[in-house]
């Protein structure tokens, strides 16, 4: 993905898979990339080479570098480094498992709803990535009944 314009919004994407995940290269300014999951995206995950940005509550993992022409910002601002633990990624599912640390990892962006229509939040904040976990409760009062 090229970020195209200046106070441009990226958030709350999936980049997988790709050989770049996600570029700045036109001296863009301000640029807010957040909640994003940037993850096996074979030579690089986030790559600047003009301009300024705000990186923050990022998934970058397993990419080939993760950052290039910026400070790693893992551990700082909400950036992680760490397996999402999606669905079935083999299958393109980024639906989030329900032990990923990208649960509740996410910062408001303004969104109301996730890819899927699903209403932000769901839990103490948002995900990371395109789609909010939602817990489905188990149905209550089931009667068997056998043959
Ligand atoms: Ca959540």
């Amino acid at each position: 993905m090229w970020i195209g314009g200046s106070n441009a919004k990226i958030c709350n994407n999936v980049l997988f898979g790709n050989d770049l995940g996600l570029a700045q290269h036109q001296g863009q300014q301000n640029v807010l990339i957040a909640n994003n999951l940037i993850v096996s995206n074979t030579r690089l995950g986030f790559h600047c080479g003009a301009g300024t940005q705000r990186l923050l509550h990022n998934d970058c993992h397993a990419n080939g570098a993760n950052y290039s022409g910026v400070p790693d910002p893992t551990g700082k601002d909400g950036n992680l480094s760490t397996p999402p633990l999606f669905r079935d990624q083999a299958l393109f599912d980024f639906r989030l498992l329900p032990e990923s640390p990208c649960r509740d990892a996410g910062m408001n962006v303004g969104y109301a709803e996730d890819f899927a229509g699903n209403a932000l939040p769901q839990g103490a904040a948002i995900d990371l990535g395109a789609y909010e976990y939602k817990f489905i409760s188990p149905p209550q009062n089931v009667r068997i009944i056998k043959p």
